[in-house]
């Protein structure tokens, strides 16, 4: 049996939980797990992140890796094309999206949600890095409808999960969406938004954030 453990306001734990209800895959779920550094989290996740996997025993870390076995062990529903070109396609722009533009912004995380700041040098230095990883989606987002062309695959499982943060992080720290420029990301993401998958994984998502919220103010 397959058990996803994360919460439900990560990005990555939702990127992966997409992924299992778009394949139909019967899987539990531990909303409750959130990222440590103790030793006790490390020995079941040795990044001490979230989300990982559990099968049958077997513990795997790493998002990306965790969609790539679920493709082999569960080729219904493919989220991956057949033709080996077009799956390097799929996966170059879940690559863009994660690593140029999730990761980048990431690093605004800390000041724009958790009460920090925002340096001036890291301000410019992610504007800077983003307007790259903005070009490089530009270039390769298809959004016909979906971001890698006619089929639902990996790359909108990324896509749905970490576009919104990307645009909500840079609204805060620049007071405006760094993504604006790409047009066709609005309705792209409420189309995704009407598959069940994507709409039960962001209500998930909203109730934990009101949830986090409410702890937070008390
Ligand atoms: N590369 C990892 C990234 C996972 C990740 O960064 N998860 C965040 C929550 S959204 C986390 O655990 N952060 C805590 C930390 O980095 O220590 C993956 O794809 O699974």
């Amino acid at each position: 049996m397959i058990k996803l453990c994360g919460f439900h306001v990560s990005n990555y734990h939702n990127k992966v939980r997409i992924a299992l209800l778009e394949k139909g895959i019967a899987f539990e779920e531990d909303s409750t797990v959130t990222p440590s550094q103790k030793d006790e989290y490390l020995a079941l996740s040795p990044m001490g992140k979230v989300p990982y996997l559990e099968v049958d025993g077997t513990r795997l870390c790493e998002s990306g890796v965790i969609l790539e076995y679920l493709e082999e062990a569960y080729p219904q529903q493919p989220l991956l094309p057949k033709d080996p070109l077009a799956r390097a396609k799929v996966r170059e722009l879940a690559t863009v999206i994660e690593l140029h533009l999730e990761l980048v912004a990431r690093r605004l995380y800390s000041g724009v949600f958790f009460g920090g700041t925002v340096s001036d040098g890291t301000r410019q230095s992610v504007e800077k890095d983003l307007a790259k990883g903005v070009r490089a989606l530009k270039a390769l987002a298809k959004f016909d409808p979906f971001i890698a062309g006619g089929e639902l695959t990996l790359a909108d499982c990324a896509a749905a999960a970490h576009l919104p943060l990307v645009s909500l992080s840079t609204k805060l720290a620049y007071g405006r969406d760094l993504l604006e420029g790409i047009a066709q990301l609005k309705p792209y993401l409420k189309m995704l938004g009407e598959r069940p998958a994507f709409a039960r994984v962001n209500a998930d998502r909203k109730a934990a954030q009101e949830a986090m919220a409410a702890r937070a103010k008390k």
